[in-house]
């Protein structure tokens, strides 16, 4: 029998799965060495942990890894349903919940190393948290895209620690009672992407799409699609990270100035940002993180799904 300890937890109704022990050493390279080494050589402990009949679509893993550099907090490895992720908010949100709730980190500044770069993650006396990102930009404005049976859709290309597409003017109703039509209409874009050969820098893919529309209480409601086709909870760290990139490439959001961006299911994130080096932004994103779980996930070796539902 396995065993692997995790905490769960959501940040704006998305949910974070701490891996805290129970995956194979990974050595002491950087997280994006980890990270290579987890998805070549033991990525079914990746399945194991977030898909079914353990996790479902929505769950995003976090592995718990020590840093490189002792003298930050901790390293993470971001992962989901179909595979891994570059930086994710709303999950270091949920990792410096769990390490607070573990008693291994106070109120105050805390260094966490991604695969994408090293961010800063500050934890308040209210329970919330602020995440000073990595650097976000924005690649291409208003590229076109042709999407069948929608016509010629136009959106912007973004850098927030995953690559985004973001559409404005799409004609979708981005509420709750339209995730299907939502999610099918963000699917079918990301693969007309894919199909017309529209990447983010050096080729890589644009594997998340963000949709958006005003709201009532927000200063912008979005719907991020995920890589797996499960929707985004939360507003998305990363995603709001490259709308502050577009907003301040336009010239529509100043240096420190607040953008409270809700998600399709209303909860909150609210941000701002610094400039960066050549042209590029410093983003932080500040929302909190509930526990909701503490759990052993126990693999038997004669399981048929133990390692999860693989299609
Ligand atoms: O909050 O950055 C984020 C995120 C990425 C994927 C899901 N959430």
């Amino acid at each position: 029998m396995k065993r692997i300890d995790v905490i769960d937890s959501h940040t704006g109704g998305e949910p974070t799965r701490v891996v805290l022990a129970g995956f194979p050493d990974l050595g002491r390279g950087s997280m994006a060495e980890r990270r290579a080494l987890l998805a070549a050589e033991h990525d079914r402990w990746r399945a194991a942990t977030v898909l079914e009949p353990r996790g479902s679509d929505v769950v995003v893993g976090a592995l718990l890894c020590e840093p490189q550099d002792p003298t930050a907090a901790a390293g993470v490895v971001f992962f989901n349903n179909t595979g891994y992720l570059g930086m994710c908010g709303h999950g270091t949100i949920g990792l410096v919940a769990t390490l607070a709730h573990l008693g291994r980190i106070r109120p105050g500044a805390h260094r966490i190393e991604t695969p994408v770069g090293t961010v800063t993650a500050t934890l308040h006396d209210d329970g919330s948290v602020s995440v000073r990102n990595v650097p976000a930009y924005r690649l291409h404005k208003q590229v076109a895209v042709d999407l069948p049976g929608h016509g010629t859709v136009r959106g912007d290309v973004a850098w927030g620690g995953n690559w985004f597409f973001l559409v404005a003017e799409h004609g979708q109703p981005v509420d709750g009672g339209h995730l299907a039509a939502l999610t099918a209409y963000s699917a079918a874009l990301r693969q007309a992407l894919a199909a017309q050969g529209i990447t983010g820098a050096d080729g890589a893919e644009i594997d998340h799409i963000e949709l958006f529309a005003d709201d009532a209480e927000a200063d912008s409601r979005n719907f991020v699609l995920c890589p797996g086709n499960a929707y985004d909870r939360s507003p998305c760290g990363t995603g709001t990270s490259a709308k502050l990139a577009c907003l301040a490439a336009d010239g529509l959001l100043a240096p420190g100035q607040i953008w409270r961006q809700a998600s399709v299911i209303g909860s909150q994130f609210e941000a701002s940002y610094e400039p960066g080096a050549a042209g590029q932004i410093i983003p932080t994103i500040r929302g909190r993180a509930h526990l909701s779980a503490e759990a052993v996930l126990l693999i038997e070796d004669d399981d048929p799904f133990g390692w999860g539902i693989r299609l």
